[in-house]
């Protein structure tokens, strides 16, 4: 599928069983060899490994089969790079994409001589002495180009930050899992808007938030992320890092799977993994199985039992698109406590703020002081609130230097 996704047409696929990879070929060099004839036969042009190789087995290979050799990571990499589209997508893969160049540039990157401005070093293998300086230079404007992009990431990341100050206060959710398990659908099902939708691997690859009305008056934030794969190569994984911070950020998770997919287990692990390596371990989750239209009632009867917080749903028709709804309501109503304060007029600020990132159900005037009962993040509750000045109903005063009540 990622060699479709890339415009690639898979005309022959082979496996080799090893105890380890062959140092110099990651392959055998017996099997190596059955390859390169089997690709004049049938007349290849690319021999693609669903594994990472090393610089060195690349070039061994390239020579060997005297074809072009593309590993998972560059697959990958080719696919986001005819996909990205704003600014940040560009900048984030041309990033990953520089970072597994540099151990690999050789003499034949002749077009990064260009870019560097050596002009007429063509004709790649050259003598030994100019290829070593102008592979040199290559290095160092690689580089140099590198750190440029690390520091505008940089700066989108800090203009993020900004934007998400002020959201401060809405329910945060984010949207994960496996490529291609309808995350997109989903976010077009639950907030009605316009998002990239397509029968191919990471056809999203910018976070989008969009507002969702969740019913019962209440709405919440909801952002697509870039999907997750198995094997993802770890330097893209660094570079989608302030993509992927809404997901960091999110108060809940709504990790999507695609139901109608045999080896559905296998893609959860795989989401949790990648959840574990960017920082994000015990959030709050809602397993959601996507594209129930797919599959029988027995199997998603056994779903339900070996799931039975997860909730059912499918993008595409809209069937328990509701049932989402409310239970993220749940979810944000469990991560929320009701307050009755007695505020002085005087606190124009945190009365102010309050409206702005609470909910405020009641305000009366009563002397100098406002009375108000307002819904808030436990989060925020305590936070903000200025210790002893609050009552969370029903259950008696609390003292908020021990934190929000449970
Ligand atoms: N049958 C069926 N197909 C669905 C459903 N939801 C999504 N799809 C299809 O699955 C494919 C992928 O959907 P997307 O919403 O783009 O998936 P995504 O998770 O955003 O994928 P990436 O952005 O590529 O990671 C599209 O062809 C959708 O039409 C569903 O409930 N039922
Ligand atoms: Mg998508």
């Amino acid at each position: 599928m990622l060699a479709d996704t890339a415009g690639a047409v898979v005309v022959e696929s082979t496996l080799q069983e090893r105890q380890q990879p062959d140092k110099a070929y990651f392959i055998g060099r017996g099997k190596a060899e059955e390859i390169k004839e089997l690709v004049e036969e049938i007349d290849a042009k690319v021999v693609i490994f669903d594994d990472d190789l090393s610089p060195a087995q690349t070039r061994n290979l390239e020579t060997l089969i005297d074809r072009k050799i593309i590993d998972r990571s560059r697959l990958i990499l080719d696919i986001f790079s005819s996909r990205a589209r704003t600014k940040e997508a560009q900048t984030q893969v041309e990033l990953a994409q520089l970072t597994y160049m540099l151990p690999r540039l050789t003499r034949q990157w002749t077009h990064l001589s260009r870019q560097a401005g050596g002009g007429g070093a063509s004709g790649g293998i050259g003598t030994r002495g100019p290829g070593e300086t102008q592979l040199e230079v290559d290095r160092r404007a690689t580089r140099s180009r590198i750190n440029a992009l690390e520091n505008a990431l940089d700066k989108i990341a800090r203009q993020r930050e900004t934007g998400r100050k002020q959201r401060e206060g809405i329910f945060k959710t984010a949207l994960v899992g496996y490529t291609n398990a309808g995350k997109s659908t989903l976010l077009k099902g639950l907030s009605g808007a316009d998002v990239l939708i397509e029968d191919r691997l990471f056809a999203t690859l910018d976070s989008t938030t969009r507002r969702v009305h969740l019913g019962y008056n209440r709405d919440i934030l909801c952002t697509d992320t870039v999907g997750f794969i198995r094997k993802l190569p770890h330097h893209l994984v660094a570079s989608f890092r302030s993509t992927l911070e809404e997901a960091i950020q999110a108060d809940l998770l709504l990790h999507v799977v695609d139901a109608s997919y045999e080896h559905r287990e296998e893609h959860i692990a795989t989401v949790d993994q990648v959840l574990t390596d960017i920082g994000i371990t015990d959030r709050p989750t809602l397993l959601i199985f996507n594209k129930i239209d797919q599959i029988d009632k027995d199997e998603r009867e056994g779903l339900r039992v070996t799931y039975p917080d997860a909730v059912f749903v499918s993008g595409l028709t809209g069937d328990g698109l509701d049932r989402m709804r409310s239970q993220i309501y749940h979810h944000l109503e469990g991560a929320r406590v009701t307050l009755d304060l007695k505020l002085p007029q005087s606190e124009g600020r945190l009365i102010s703020d309050l409206h702005r990132i609470g909910e405020v159900l009641t305000t009366q005037y009563v002397g100098n002081d406002v009375l108000m009962t307002v819904k808030l993040s436990t989060e925020n509750a305590k936070c903000m609130v200025p210790n002893g000045q609050y009552r969370v109903r029903d259950e008696g005063p609390v003292d908020t230097s021990t934190g929000p009540p449970a």
